[in-house]
């Protein structure tokens, strides 16, 4: 079993950078991460900036997790590894030869190909591609403001993220945005994490939170992860039979009179429909299906159904092939027991936090502006339809590194290969998806940027401070697009809006009182100052009925099921094992992924296998395996370790795949199935056949 040892390996491996301090500022990470920690930066003369914890923050009390600490002061601030120019392509795309040019030679180039674009074939064939890169509310919101008012087409890059997690329980609770306020875990007395792993996710959630809640903790995964080691119940599934699995608690939380008959009357539909299906789904049936034992199943219902109790669903469950039906089922415990709006109860899968906070998102973006609803495509339908040389003629990409993270990365390779496809990538680092851009502009990171952070867990907004100028001729996002507009010959207002009349505007929503300074004196402030904010507790849901819908005509009206069943997915065939791809503990998605003590740290790419599987496959720890499916195979490192059980595999996602050996990542071998909802991705349901490397 690996060690949880984030904090002190953190602190081994960047302890050498202390020094004498002659300021010190605070700022807050913008990563895609459940955490959103606080962040110190010592500034010293002639030195880069130094980047630590800061002790005020409530989550991470003076530490940053491994890879922050490790690459904040890396790969972050090295001026060899970032970009620091506008780049044109000299060679072949992909293979990343470039030449350095202005900002106006680039920002004229990029104006007059959309422009005659636009001209010929309208912005709907310019096509625009964004993730998470940063969460800094500008960093991620503004640059949209262009792309909707040019009326660009836009991948729905949650599709591989949450998309079907929040229709499911868009289906359910009306939205999913709005969860739980993780403080109020005080006054719990259980608390269910299911298909979330924050001992990689939400390190400091898993340190500090976790274990010093009054709660039980029980944890549904496939994998014994650091957190479901340290839980007071494991229950290990077999991967995607997590619907049964809640079948069966609903079961024995019925039997145990745990319903909330008052709560089920008063705020649900359609509970008279479901309580059939949960008859047959007695914890011994669900132990056939999901190799779960009957009596932990009791158990976990017993602490359940007890409460009060909080129920958090990562982003793992989404990525099953039935995963919005498993998120739907899962939805249904708080459900029928009334946990949901009193103190110490809840669901949570994502809390818009700077909404919650007031931030009006359509201002972000400035929808008002916006040339109607941009034509959107599936991030797994994104290699096929960039493919097609009259649909789209450009490709733009800032905040997300898709020839990284995407499936069915052969295709989208090829795709992205086209010749006439006008493609520009706005980035810190040379990525594999910078490679096949034809203009690259550099990104100024969050050290050199001002902006507003919201955690997407705990209700925490916080200040992004600017601490050192950007690196070369690198600019903020917000500069980017605001430039591209200018050379575009655009005169909309709110393209050009300053960053700081933005900011000010956003503490105004929030009322906030004080202005930026004042926010980076504090470091930052929680929704509800002091007290815990209970959610949902006046039991409204923005669903048709303004009830918890179990039963869901609007589903039914999209052709999907009106209610959540019991179906699970079946075990894999003979000489087959399902991998799954998971947050990995040293990168975030794939960045970090080039920071050079990251990459010694997190050695060969692994393929996590137990001992009976190795075995039967004649594979010894350490060995190289060829790992395939029908789509490609990928040479890994085996390790044998009993965090899985036979049948299941484990490899962590965030390689880059142009620093592997072999020129691939994990997403090489996932041919871009989908799920049962929103065509979001079913990664996690990878089956794959394994053998041993001589
Ligand atoms: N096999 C497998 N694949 C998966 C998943 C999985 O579980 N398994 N998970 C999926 C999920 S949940 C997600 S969210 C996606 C994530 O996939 P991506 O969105 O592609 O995430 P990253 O690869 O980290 O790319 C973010 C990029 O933004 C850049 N960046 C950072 N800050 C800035 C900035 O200020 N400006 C600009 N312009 N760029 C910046 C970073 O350098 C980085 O290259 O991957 C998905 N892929
Ligand atoms: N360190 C680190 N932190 C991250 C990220 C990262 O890449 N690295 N990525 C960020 C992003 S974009 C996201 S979306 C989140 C994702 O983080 P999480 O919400 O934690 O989701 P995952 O990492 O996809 O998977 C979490 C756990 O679900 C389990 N799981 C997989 N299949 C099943 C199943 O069928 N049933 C059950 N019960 N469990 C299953 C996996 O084994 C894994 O341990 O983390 C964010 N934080
Ligand atoms: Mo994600």
């Amino acid at each position: 079993m690996q060690q949880w040892n984030v904090l002190n390996a953190d602190h081994k491996l960047y302890s050498d950078l202390a020094g004498p301090v002659m300021t010190t500022i605070k700022s807050n990470c913008p990563r895609d991460c459940y955490d959103g920690c606080g962040i110190l930066v010592h500034l010293e003369e002639g030195k880069n900036p130094r980047v630590v914890g800061d002790p005020d923050h409530p989550i991470s009390r003076g530490h940053l997790c491994g890879k922050c600490g490790v690459s904040y002061n890396g790969v972050w601030q090295d001026e060899r590894q970032r970009l620091t120019t506008p780049l044109r392509r000299v060679g072949a795309k992909g293979q990343g030869e470039f030449e350095a040019i202005s900002w106006n030679d680039a920002l004229a180039e990029i104006a007059s190909r959309y422009n005659d674009i636009i001209e010929k074939d309208g912005a709907e064939s310019i096509l625009g591609c964004c993730y998470t890169g940063t969460l800094g509310l500008l960093g991620f919101g503004f640059p949209m403001r262009l792309m909707l008012h040019l009326g660009a087409s836009e991948v729905d890059y949650g599709t591989i993220c949450n998309t079907t997690g929040s229709k499911a329980w868009s289906l359910l609770f009306g939205g999913a945005y709005v969860g739980f306020d993780p403080r109020t875990a005080k006054d719990a007395a259980c608390i269910l994490v299911w298909g979330a792993n924050p001992s990689h996710s939400a390190p400091h959630m898993h340190q500090y939170w976790l274990t010093e809640s009054p709660a039980r903790v029980v944890v549904i995964d496939p994998i014994k992860t650091e957190t479901a080691a340290v839980a007071d119940l494991h229950l290990q599934p077999r991967p995607g039979t997590d619907a049964a699995l809640a079948f069966s608690l609903l079961h024995a939380l019925r039997e145990q009179g745990s319903f909330d008959e008052k709560f089920i009357g008063e705020h649900t539909v359609g509970a008279d429909e479901i309580t059939s299906l949960i008859d047959d789904c007695t914890p011994e049936w669900a132990e056939a299906r999901c190799g779960v034992p009957a009596e932990d199943i009791r158990r976990a219902a017993q602490w359940y159904g007890a409460g009060p109790a909080m129920l958090w669903v990562g982003q793992a469950l989404q990525r099953q092939p039935q995963g919005g039906n498993i998120m739907r089922a899962a939805g249904l415990l708080p459900t029928m027991t009334g946990n949901i709006g009193k103190p110490g109860t809840g669901f949570f899968y994502v809390n818009s936090t700077h909404e919650i906070a007031g931030v009006d998102d359509s201002y972000l973006v400035a929808a008002e502006s916006a040339r109607g609803e941009p034509k959107s495509v599936g991030a797994l339908d994104l290699a096929d339809r960039l493919a097609d040389p009259e649909e789209f003629k450009a490709f733009m990409i800032w905040n997300t590194n898709p020839l990284a993270s995407c499936s069915d990365q052969q295709k989208l390779r090829d795709a992205c290969s086209r010749e006439d496809l006008f493609t520009v990538v706005v980035e810190c680092f040379e990525t594999d998806t910078a490679r096949y851009a034809d203009i690259v502009l550099p990104a100024a990171s969050f050290l050199e940027v001002d902006d507003i952070t919201a955690s997407y867990m705990n209700l925490i907004i916080g200040a992004q401070s600017k601490v050192r100028e950007p690196i070369g001729k690198s600019l903020s996002n917000q500069d980017i697009f605001r430039r591209i507009a200018g050379a575009m010959g655009l005169t909309e207002p709110a393209l050009f809006e300053t960053d700081q009349d933005i900011i000010t505007n956003l503490l105004r929503q929030m009322e906030f009182e004080g202005d930026f300074a004042d926010l980076q004196a504090r470091g930052h402030f929680h929704v509800n100052g002091d007290k815990p904010l209970i959610l949902h507790a006046d039991l409204k849901f923005d669903t048709p009925s303004g009830h918890i819908e179990i039963a869901s005509t609007t589903a039914e009206e999209e052709g999907l099921p009106r209610l959540p069943n019991a179906g699970v997915d079946e075990p894999p065939g003979t000489g087959h094992y399902r991998l799954i791809s998971p947050a990995s503990m040293w990168r975030l998605n794939d960045e970090y992924g080039n920071d050079p003590k990251i990459i010694v740290r997190s050695g060969n790419a692994e393929l996590i296998i137990c001992a009976a599987d190795a075995a039967e496959l004649d594979i010894a720890d350490g060995q190289s395996v060829r790992v395939s499916t029908e789509v490609g195979s990928l040479q890994l490192t085996a390790q044998i370790d009993e965090r899985v059980l036979p049948g299941t595999v484990l490899s962590y996602k965030g390689r880059w795949p142009s620093l592997e050996p072999s020129g691939n990542n994990i997403n090489f071998l996932h041919a871009g199935s989908k799920n049962d909802m929103t065509g979001g991705s079913s990664v996690h349901g990878m089956l794959v056949t394994i053998e041993a490397v001589e």
